[in-house]
């Protein structure tokens, strides 16, 4: 397939969403070339939920008059389709701990990302400003009015109402802190985050950093300080063309990225074992201890059930003799136990077949 068959390609999303972010930084280091509508209310949801089966963002049309939701499975589309520059690794163990890497930071580094710009008063009101003009200009309401209920819904959809009460700040802003502990080691050392060009990884963590944390208010404050290497990958990063996707990766996967396995062996898979106890049991609100951090009250999610299927079909297809190392260095961070906890997953494939093409609303609806 040719890429200009393709053209234009129109991506509808927000210029400070974080996943939209994630697939803009995808698309400009794999040029692929695109225009960004935003994302309105109500007509332009109106089209997207039409078109791809619900109204989350970034959702784009091609050319041939298809249309792809879901920047993971967009991604993983584009590079099956268009192999060079190569973004997600070429070697299998590179590629299922990149992937490992993107889930985490798709996932669960979202979950302070919200915290930050939604619960301070200062990312509240950049946040819902910049939003009520650039999505919800036609709707017939006041400014003032507009913010206050994109603040209201952001709340309850994705901090006090995903569990996060006053008692939890501290532990979801650990996760902030502990990641630029973890991140400032491995920039300091080089450029990117498997070597010397960007790849999956650093486009995973562009979700949370180029669209949350490196530009709300409160976290950007902290990153400049406390993590400058960090800022400066998030800015490299942005920099980044077609022209920088050469350059050698290191071997294997470096002893560095062992913290950030940990978190995600520790955290970020019991919290989808206790997701999937949820989805199991029909409980749409669910309470979870993970990391020492009581979570009430959380929202149930059906996609990341899903996300978890995918990972264990990632690390099925391993060659044997990369299977072996994977399953080692999963086991070294605590992450062998909850990926294999369950046998059953609760996974309605109904509802996901047609991923990057179309997404049925009920697998990712939060206000459901
Ligand atoms: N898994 C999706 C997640 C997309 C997503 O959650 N996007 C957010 C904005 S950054 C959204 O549209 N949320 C839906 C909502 O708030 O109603 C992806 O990778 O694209």
């Amino acid at each position: 397939m040719s890429m200009d068959s393709l053209l234009p390609i129109t991506v509808y999303g927000s210029s400070i969403s974080y996943f939209t972010g994630k697939l803009e930084n995808y698309f400009r280091i794999k040029g692929v070339p695109y225009e960004l509508r935003a994302l309105t209310a109500p007509h332009g949801m109106k089209l997207v939920q039409q078109n791809t089966g619900s109204t989350q963002m970034p959702a784009l049309q091609l050319g041939d008059g298809r249309w792809m939701t879901d920047s993971t499975a967009i991604i993983q589309w584009f590079e099956a389709e268009f192999p060079e520059p190569e973004i997600i690794p070429g070697d299998p163990l590179q590629r299922f701990f990149s992937l490992l890497l993107e889930d985490y930071a798709d996932e669960w580094l979202w979950r302070p990302a919200m915290h930050y710009r939604w619960h301070y008063p200062q990312g509240a009101r950049y946040a819902s400003g910049h939003l009520a003009t650039e999505l919800a200009a036609d709707v017939p309401a006041p400014h003032f009015l507009k913010r206050w209920s994109i603040t209201r819904r952001q709340r309850n959809g994705y901090t006090t109402g995903d569990g996060i009460r006053p008692d939890q700040v501290a532990g979801v802003e650990a996760i902030f802190h502990r990641t630029l502990e973890q991140l400032e080691v491995i920039f300091r050392e080089r450029p990117f985050l498997l070597g010397d060009r960007p790849s999956l990884a650093d486009i995973a963590f562009s979700g949370p950093f180029y669209r949350h944390f490196a530009l709300d208010p409160v976290p950007a404050q902290t990153v400049r300080q406390q993590a400058p290497a960090v800022w400066e990958w998030s800015a490299r990063l942005a920099n980044c063309g077609h022209r920088d996707a050469t350059g050698s990766l290191l071997n294997g996967i470096p002893a560095d990225w062992g913290p950030l396995l940990n978190e995600v062996g520790q955290h970020y898979l019991p919290y989808l074992c206790a997701n999937i106890d949820a989805v199991t049991n029909g409980r749409k609100r669910f309470d979870a201890e993970i990391g020492g951090v009581s979570y009430r009250g959380a929202r149930w999610s059906k996609y990341r059930v899903w996300c978890l299927q995918r990972l264990r079909a990632e690390f099925s297809a391993l060659p044997g003799p990369h299977q072996e190392e994977a399953r080692n260095l999963l086991m070294q961070h605590d992450c062998w136990e909850p990926l294999w906890r369950h046998q059953q997953l609760p996974v309605d494939e109904a509802l996901c077949a047609r991923l990057p093409f179309f997404c049925d609303a009920k697998m990712i609806d939060v206000y459901d």
